[in-house]
């Protein structure tokens, strides 16, 4: 059965009205560099995206491997806050690490 299908008794009514409009999500995206060690990127997922070590362990490592991987999806404001949050923990630590936002 689909998902948005009723079921009433042995009939499916399928839904009419349009879905509510979502609110746009946008993806968090790691870029890869050169510098910034595979264990501050990992610090990054687990503190920033609330990854556990082993999640923050493989995103870092296809992002290493790939060179840009998700870290997270979220509303606008929050994906913009984390984007400036890592950047200010990479500057703070010297590292050249960077994430910008794609709409999901
Ligand atoms: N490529 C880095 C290294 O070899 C590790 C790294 C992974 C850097 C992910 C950034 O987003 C990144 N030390």
């Amino acid at each position: 059965m689909p998902q948005d299908a009723h079921q009433t008794g042995d009939a499916v009514k399928e839904r009419v009205a349009p879905k509510k409009q979502e609110p746009l999500q946008y993806k968090v995206v790691l870029l890869n560099d050169d510098y910034t060690t595979m264990e501050f990127v990992v610090h990054v997922l687990e503190t920033v995206f609330q990854k556990s070590p082993a999640e923050a362990y493989r995103v870092m490592m296809a992002v290493h491997l790939q060179g840009k991987g998700v870290a997270g999806i979220y509303p606008w404001e929050v994906a913009e806050t984390k984007v400036g949050v890592v950047a200010s923990m990479a500057k703070d630590a010297g590292f050249p690490l960077r994430a910008v936002t794609e709409e999901a």
